[in-house]
């Protein structure tokens, strides 16, 4: 099987910059729009492989930086790959380490050739470069990979410039390396809000005939405004027939926002991450079930939603769990806020197939109670 087909992607309709489509991959489709769950460290926290599917997860994103400090890329090959590993047999895609090294290592030297970085772990010091992401990514065996890139800070015109040139070279370097044939590498596009960076990152990754292409360095701290501009600008000038991944990105606001900019995958912590901290996302806004106001409620978290938890569980219950720590609180809480994400992006992908779209996406962000985080 070649590369162009197993990796197709089939542009089923279009609402505007919408689009509804499907995205082959050796171990199912990915009916996009869809919303990825972060699975960092091969374990969407606190749930199951079985839990998510019942959710109807697909797509799980993964991480090299951190697989590769730990447990280390050869024993996730020698166990079967990422996903015999984890036990996730649907699509599974890894980042590529650079934004990770970025935020999370102690100490990080970037020259040219790559980033020498210190382990979060234990100290210890190591080397990325574009050929050596590429390769524990191919020992880790997802379906997407990512290319190996630099994000600079939103704002920085200088930073961006060498960062996008970086990018770009990397870019170039990672598609070198590559040698699986059933892995599609996607390029991801830097330039910071500026919009002639950005038209020229997106022009220079789409000519390298990539299978996909991801949108990085947003929701790094420029406004909500911001980032629609730039993916406004973005859907006219990355090519309409493959996919486009916006990177790290999640709010129920957001994830309207690029569906209408014409960004067919998403993945964030942020359903995860809130459900630890006692957070529940509904289609209204996020509800703390600390709070005090839910002690006597008898109503699940959201009258609408069709998860376990919402089928089974009181808020009442679910704030006596957070209140006394239970560990069970994270899991039902993380079932419902993937729940609901996925369940924003089935029902985005209907609106788009029914020609209905602009209309959803208006009635939602109305009645969306948006949270500043
Ligand atoms: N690059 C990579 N991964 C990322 C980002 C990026 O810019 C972001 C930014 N939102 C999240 N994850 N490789
Ligand atoms: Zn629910």
């Amino acid at each position: 099987m070649s590369e162009t087909q197993s990796f197709q992607f089939d542009l089923l309709a279009r609402d505007g910059n919408a689009r509804a489509g499907v995205f082959h991959t050796p171990h199912g489709d990915i009916q996009t729009p869809i919303f990825a769950p972060v699975g960092t460290q091969a374990t969407v926290k606190a749930v199951t492989p079985a839990q998510l599917e019942e959710i109807g997860a697909n797509l799980v994103l993964s991480n090299t930086y951190h697989l590769y400090l730990r447990p280390g890329a050869d024993l996730v090959a020698e166990m079967g790959g990422l996903h015999e590993f984890m036990q996730w047999p649907h699509p599974m895609l890894t980042d590529s380490g650079g934004f990770q090294v970025f935020s999370l290592a102690d100490m990080r030297k970037i020259d040219a050739d790559g980033v020498t970085f210190k382990s979060h772990i234990d100290g210890s010091t190591h080397r990325f470069t574009p050929e050596s992401s590429i390769a524990v990514q191919e020992k880790l065996g997802a379906d997407i990979i990512m290319s190996f890139d630099e994000c600079a800070p939103p704002y920085d015109r200088k930073y961006n410039e060498s960062a996008m040139a970086r990018t770009h070279a990397w870019a170039e370097r990672c598609l070198r390396a590559k040698t699986r044939p059933d892995q599609a590498l996607f390029g991801i596009v830097q330039g910071g809000i500026f919009p002639d960076l950005r038209t020229q990152s997106a022009e220079f990754i789409s000519s390298l005939g990539f299978p996909g292409h991801a949108i990085g360095g947003l929701s790094v701290g420029e406004t909500k405004e911001e980032m629609n501009t730039t993916l406004q600008l973005l859907n006219d000038v990355l090519p309409k027939d493959k996919p486009r991944y916006l990177m790290g990105v999640g709010s129920p606001e957001d994830l309207i926002n690029g569906i209408r900019r014409g960004v067919d995958i998403f993945d964030c912590v942020l359903p995860t991450r809130l459900a630890r901290h006692t957070a529940a996302m509904t289609f209204t806004g996020r509800i703390n079930l600390m709070n005090a106001t839910n002690a006597h409620d008898h109503r699940p978290i959201d009258e609408g939603c069709g998860c376990y938890t919402c089928q089974h569980f009181t808020r009442a219950y679910l704030r006596h769990l957070v209140v006394s720590k239970e560990m069970l609180a994270a899991t039902l809480i993380s079932i419902h806020n993937l729940y609901t994400l996925l369940e924003l992006v089935r029902r985005s992908r209907k609106a788009i197939l029914n020609g209905t779209f602009d209309q959803f996406a208006d009635d939602f962000l109305e009645h969306y109670q948006s949270t500043n985080a």
